[in-house]
């Protein structure tokens, strides 16, 4: 049997090695695989949601070699936002449409423990319809080392002042070597795994990121799916939405304003492959996000034909991969992206947080 047969017969236990193998396969042949299984899935479906991210500041203790948004010498402009200027930005999104918050931030020491409690709780007092996606392991992890509360702790305190669902970031690549190069001092990978499982008991769901195109290998990044595939399998009960990762979001590397040097860049073949790999492999995540700030729209929306079925959303305002040369600051009107996803010959489906379909537009 070859490979991608093996694979999709999900009998044979291959290690990250040999998995690699699959990028030797040309893009038509994992494409056709990975377009069938999403078929099966959704048809000719394309989710979006209507969202704003939200970043309350750029002051990290963290230096994280690819990030381009924390102010550093190369971004000398710091800023912290207040929790009536957060309350503002809220509101403004609420009145543009969006349904959901997506709030993550630096790792800022000027910030209390409980100021982002109180901020979760305020938001939500204030906009209880809007769903509120908040704090990503990696800032749950920080929060732990400054209160020494324990990272359980944090999550439950995260649900009781009303946060929703967790987003994927700060997974970065979970290989230990590579991690330790390019955001050494961040969560670990082990932690990062540990944090999403608790919140997944809690009976929340979840998105798991990964950040590739830069220094990572192949094999590199079929070892980040394995280690979320096997933490889904072990606790994931995303199907019945009941806790579990809901998507898997591939962050294509945006290579300006940092301090990671990189050589080589992915070609447009080497991304719709992971993509295709990603489909293929985590046959237990039910959604795969083509994000358009990293991918490009152009890009995003060939993706749904190569196993995505998510483009993420509106976005209205975003600061992280922008800050890195992302064409992404201002978001995008809805009807430009439904305008994208229908063009593409799809169906443009607009989904709330938790991928329950609100409407076909
Ligand atoms: O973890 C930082 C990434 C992430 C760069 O859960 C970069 O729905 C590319 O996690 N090039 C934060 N990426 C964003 C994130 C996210 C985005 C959209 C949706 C969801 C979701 C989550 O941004 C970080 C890091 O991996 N990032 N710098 C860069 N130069």
């Amino acid at each position: 049997m070859d490979l991608l047969h093996k694979v999709l017969d999900q009998e044979a236990h291959l290690s990250p090695s040999e998995l690699s193998g699959l990028y030797e396969y040309d893009i038509f042949t994992l494409g056709d695989v990975a377009n069938a299984l999403r078929t099966k899935l959704y048809g000719k479906k394309v989710f979006f949601n209507n969202n704003r991210h939200i970043n309350p500041s750029n002051i990290c203790a963290d230096v994280c070699k690819f990030c381009a948004f924390s102010a550093s010498r190369k971004n000398p402009n710091p800023y912290s936002m207040s929790i009536d200027e957060i309350l503002s930005q809220a509101h403004t999104a609420y009145n543009n449409g969006a349904k959901e918050l997506h709030i993550v931030s630096s790792h800022n020491p000027n910030y209390t423990y409980e100021w982002y409690f109180e901020l979760f709780r305020e938001v939500k007092k204030a906009l209880p319809q809007v769903h509120l996606k908040a704090l990503t392991a990696a800032e749950v992890d920080y929060l732990d080392r400054i209160s020494n509360k324990g990272y359980q702790k944090v999550l439950e305190d995260m649900l009781e002042a009303g946060v929703d669902s967790m987003p994927g970031g700060g997974a970065e690549i979970f290989d230990e070597g590579v991690r330790k190069y390019i955001c050494r001092g961040k969560v670990s990978s082990k932690r990062w795994l540990e944090i999403h499982s608790y919140w997944h008991t809690l009976g929340k769901m979840s998105n798991a990121t990964m950040l590739f195109g830069h220094i990572e290998s192949r094999e590199h990044r079929i070892d980040h799916m394995l280690r979320l595939r096997d933490t889904q399998s072990k606790n994931g009960k995303a199907e019945r939405k009941e806790g579990g990762f809901n998507a898997f979001i591939p962050l294509l590397y945006q290579r300006q304003n940092n301090f990671l040097k990189v050589q080589a860049f992915p070609s447009g073949q080497e991304v719709l492959k992971t993509i295709s790999i990603a489909r293929i492999l985590l046959h237990n995540i039910p959604h795969i996000k083509a994000y358009w700030a990293t991918l490009g729209l152009n890009m995003a929306i060939v993706a749904q034909d190569f196993g995505a079925d998510d483009m993420d959303g509106t976005i209205q305002h975003e600061s992280i991969q922008s800050a890195a040369g992302a064409k992404s600051k201002s978001g995008l009107s809805k009807q430009e992206l439904i305008s994208q996803i229908k063009d593409a010959g799809f169906r443009a489906i607009e989904r709330d947080s938790l991928y329950n379909e609100l409407v076909e537009c």
